[in-house]
């Protein structure tokens, strides 16, 4: 590639597709010019020229086909994995709605995602929980979700609903725990293995109530003990993704509470584990985009699990509470990706439990939300946004980045839809499928559950 074109490509994100892992985007793009993805607002037809108030002029002349062409392209490749737990009634401690038709088992939770894919082309990747999802024949599994037309992606291993977790799992005093906790996590590589999945998506409950209640240092230390076990049974090329939060289930201290300690923890543990971002994991305030362009830059982001919140780690719709904040995350992926030489490999996941909405139309919102946020960072004039930062025009380059926020990409995004042949509206499409409507019928409630919430 580099020797016909000795500039750098132009856009560096890396996505997934059905083909396999990571797959860089670049090589799409390493023909076309280096402001290929500096796109302007003005790449989308506007009927006619509009003066802005600092006095560039938006033209729907400005868009070149192969601009265009690149950012349609860009749509089409981003991936979004899905979490099978999405698709299962889920709940709070007051209630467990059960919603009509939600997925009761892992066969069920992967047509529903299978169903998400074809919708929007995008999803071919399932996140399972264990044991939650536990089967027993994961051959049988692998192939199904073949069949379906998607793969397994994420496995998640659950360390909170044990008895034996009441005082922790991997930072519990007492070492037999864990082992058991380290045990489920081998058990989970293994699993990842028969599966074909090459990510460990970890998140831990552990922390402390009252103060006092445990050495902290100590706590500290036993979790590098442990997680330097399960680094080392990782497979060649698997990756081990931490998943930090502030709270909850515990109050006082939570072991792995913000990205400095799990990015502290993956430095440590060496280059096949990364810290995972969860949008739902901060106190209120915190600035997202800044966490992720920290941590892009340091090369340690390996992935997100997408939601939103208002209060605490709501697990709602991506991008239905702070839409502008989701777009200034994308902002900063686009903005590191295309000027780092070396594509980061970042696995976009969606960690969403919906207590009182329809589960596929909540997670197909989801994904719309996602890819609008991506587009409009796609669109962002970055030489504008670099000449207003180095005049020192704070309220030029704020601008620069509200243009493309508050560009209309629908447009764009149902070409990109209709070029992959799928309906321009996923949910118009599967409102018509009847689907729901089917699934209504043909499974009843379960009583014993299809998530780990109690009550399912
Ligand atoms: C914890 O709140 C979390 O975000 C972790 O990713 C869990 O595995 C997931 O939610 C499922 O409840
Ligand atoms: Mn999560």
């Amino acid at each position: 590639m580099g020797s016909e074109n000795p500039r750098p490509p132009p856009c560096q994100l890396q996505v997934h597709d059905d083909r396999g892992p990571a797959y860089p985007l670049f090589l799409l793009f390493q023909s076309l010019p280096l402001h290929v993805l500096c796109i302007k607002e003005d790449l989308l037809k506007r009927e006619q020229d509009q003066p802005t108030e600092d006095g560039a002029r938006l033209t729907s002349q400005g868009l070149a086909s192969e601009e265009r062409r690149a950012v349609l392209e860009a749509i089409k490749r981003f991936t979004i994995e899905t979490p099978s737990w999405g698709y299962g009634d889920s709940g709070t401690r007051f209630k467990v709605f059960h919603w009509p038709g939600a997925a009761r088992n892992l066969r069920e939770k992967l047509a529903d995602a299978a169903l998400v894919h074809r919708l929007t082309g995008v999803c071919p990747r399932v996140a399972i929980h264990i044991p939650w999802d536990k089967e027993d024949d994961w051959a049988a599994v692998k192939s199904y979700a073949a069949e379906l037309g998607v793969r397994i992606g994420a496995v998640n291993p659950n360390l909170f609903q044990d008895e034996e977790y009441r005082f922790g799992s991997l930072c519990h005093p007492d070492p037999a725990v864990r082992q058991r906790a380290v045990k489920h996590v081998l058990e989970c590589i293994q699993i990842a293995r028969e599966v074909d999945s090459d990510t460990i998506s970890l998140w831990l409950a552990d922390g402390t109530n009252y103060p006092g209640q445990d050495d902290l240092r100590a706590r500290k230390r036993r979790l590098e003990e442990t997680l330097t076990e399960i680094y080392a049974a990782l497979a060649p090329g698997m990756r081990l993704l931490i998943e930090y939060k502030f709270f909850e289930p515990a109050f006082y201290h939570t072991d792995l509470a913000d990205w400095g300690m799990a990015y502290t923890l993956a430095r440590k543990l060496g280059p096949q584990a990364r810290v995972l971002v969860d949008t739902g994991h901060h106190p209120q305030g915190t600035n997202l985009a800044h966490i992720v362009a920290f941590l892009l830059d340091e090369d340690m982001l390996g992935g997100f699990h997408f939601n939103d919140r208002r209060y605490a780690d709501d697990d709602l719709i991506v991008g239905s509470q702070h839409p502008f904040e989701l777009f200034l995350v994308f902002n900063e992926l686009v903005a590191a990706t295309t000027s780092q030489s070396q594509a980061p490999r970042i696995d976009y996941m969606i960690d969403q439990s919906h207590n009182i909405e329809p589960k596929i139309e909540a997670m197909l919102q989801s994904v719309l939300h996602i890819q609008s946020a991506y587009a409009r960072a796609l669109l962002v004039d970055r030489r504008r946004l670099a000449e207003a930062q180095a005049a020192g025009d704070v309220l030029g380059a704020y601008r620069v980045l509200r243009d493309a926020f508050e560009t209309d990409v629908r447009p764009l995004l149902a070409q990109a839809r209709e070029e992959m042949g799928l309906d321009p509206d996923p949910i118009a499409a599967f409102r018509r499928s009847g689907y729901a409507e089917e699934v209504a019928r043909s499974r009843p409630a379960s009583k014993s559950g299809a998530s780990g919430y109690p009550g399912a």
